[in-house]
């Protein structure tokens, strides 16, 4: 039995479907207006690499110890040289202050060296304020004076080692929670985060920011004094016009909608940076693309579309944060920053305008087919003929493992490396 639609379906002239053909094709042809948006949108391309990415890490129930592993900041420095000998977009390099620079600013000079050495720059400086034994009931929120204090201060010397290495961000996250109800008077801990961001932030000079990073649980598991967009928020606007937010990726809980959350901060100039990661649970540290890439995809829309709409460049720090216990260290920092590319290059091939026309319409399909197409385009030999336009590689991955690099630094490590601690406990 034939209906009025079927019929009229199956009899499309083949005018009308050989234009659909046409069109559907059309949208995938990769012609030179795309590679042309590609190159410009990589040519101002940046990821930052995290240090401890490079070193042996674990979770509670222990490591998996790496021959190769960096754990000196000179290999540190060496493994992400590495990583932007090959990919051409990583030139600078997150530190931790205490893992880092033990000693301080006193470490400064070392860095700097290091720097010239590698070619690759300091980049945001990380205070540690959730290791030491005395901030078992936090740090800025701490209820002892002396602890706040304590922590301020390291605060203060992160930010003259930022001065000493001209590094412009100063990363801000805090692991202050508590485990139990009644525990602690939240409303008072938010006023000490108050004083304690205020005196950091008049510390700030020159191009320098505070990146406030929310996180909603762990090690803290009843509250954390910044669990969500909105507190790290309110937090950076009293603490003054230097602090932003910074967006960790796996600091969400599962049904939030990470897009929505970078719209907002970018439409209210609060924006300051990602620290990219993937996670199918809580906060795995995988590596970024590896579950859920048209997450990062959507984020990454919501960015370029902003900065069409606003014909300005959003002032934002995109840095990688994940812990590598399983996959070799150097060659997952090399797949990450290759999958951020092709998630950068992608949605810088959604059709803004047309996108934008559509959503006024309400043109509901064809408004998400804008995104689809971006993201089903195979930008991979754009991104080639890109690098080798550059003088780059045009395949990093394999470019790395016929360096012989691996093979030296597992000779170099590997004795150390196996005296090394495995066990948590
Ligand atoms: C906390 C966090 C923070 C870093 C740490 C290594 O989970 O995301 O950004 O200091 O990981
Ligand atoms: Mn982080």
């Amino acid at each position: 039995m034939q209906y009025a639609g079927m019929r009229s379906r199956n009899c499309l002239t083949g005018r009308r479907r050989a234009s659909k053909i046409v069109d559907w094709r059309k949208s995938f042809v990769i012609d030179s207006k795309k590679s042309d948006l590609i190159a410009q949108t990589l040519d101002r391309f940046h990821v930052e690499l995290p240090s401890w990415g490079f070193a042996n890490t674990g979770t509670r129930f222990g490591k998996f110890l790496q021959p190769a592993a960096a754990s000196t900041i000179a290999e540190k420095f060496s493994d992400a040289a590495q990583v932007h000998r090959w990919t051409g977009v990583c030139p600078t390099i997150a530190l931790h202050v205490l893992w880092d620079l033990p000693n301080g600013a006193a470490d400064a000079a070392e860095i700097r060296r290091l720097a010239d050495i590698h070619g690759v720059r300091p980049g945001s400086i990380n205070p540690n304020l959730f290791q030491d034994q005395t901030y078992k009931f936090g740090s800025f929120g701490n209820p002892d004076p002396a602890v706040r204090r304590e922590a301020l201060d390291h605060v203060i010397n992160s930010i003259e080692i930022a001065d000493a290495l001209a590094s412009r961000d100063l990363s801000l996250w805090f692991a202050d929670g508590s485990n139990y109800p009644g525990t602690q008077n939240m409303r008072q801990r938010r006023r000490w985060f108050i004083e304690g961001l205020q005196e950091a932030h008049a510390r700030l000079s020159g191009e320098q920011r505070m990146l406030v990073e929310y996180k909603p649980f762990e090690p803290a598991f009843y509250h954390t004094d910044i669990a969500d967009w909105g507190m790290a928020l309110l937090l950076a606007r009293d603490a003054g016009p230097r602090a932003k937010v910074l967006v960790d990726t796996g600091h969400h809980y599962q049904a939030q909608n990470i897009e929505q959350i970078v719209a907002w901060l970018l439409d209210l100039g609060m924006l300051g940076g990602f620290h990219f990661n993937d996670r199918r649970y809580a906060d795995d540290d995988l590596t970024t693309g590896s579950i859920d890439p048209y997450q990062v995809f959507r984020i990454f829309h919501e960015i370029l579309h902003y900065e069409w709409e606003s014909g300005t460049h959003a002032d934002i720090a995109y840095m990688i944060d994940q812990s590598h216990n399983l996959k070799g260290k150097i060659e997952a920092m090399i797949q990450t920053v290759t999958t951020i590319m092709e998630l950068f290059a992608k949605a810088s091939l959604v059709d803004h305008k047309k996108l934008s026309r559509l959503q006024d319409e309400c043109a509901l399909v064809d408004a998400e087919d804008c995104l689809k197409d971006a993201f089903s385009t195979d930008v991979r030999p754009l991104i080639r003929e890109w690098a080798s336009a550059k003088g780059l590689t045009d395949d990093p991955m394999d470019a790395f493992r016929q360096s012989g690099y691996f093979e030296r630094i597992t000779a170099e490590r590997a004795e150390r490396n196996a005296a090394a601690v495995a066990s948590y406990a």
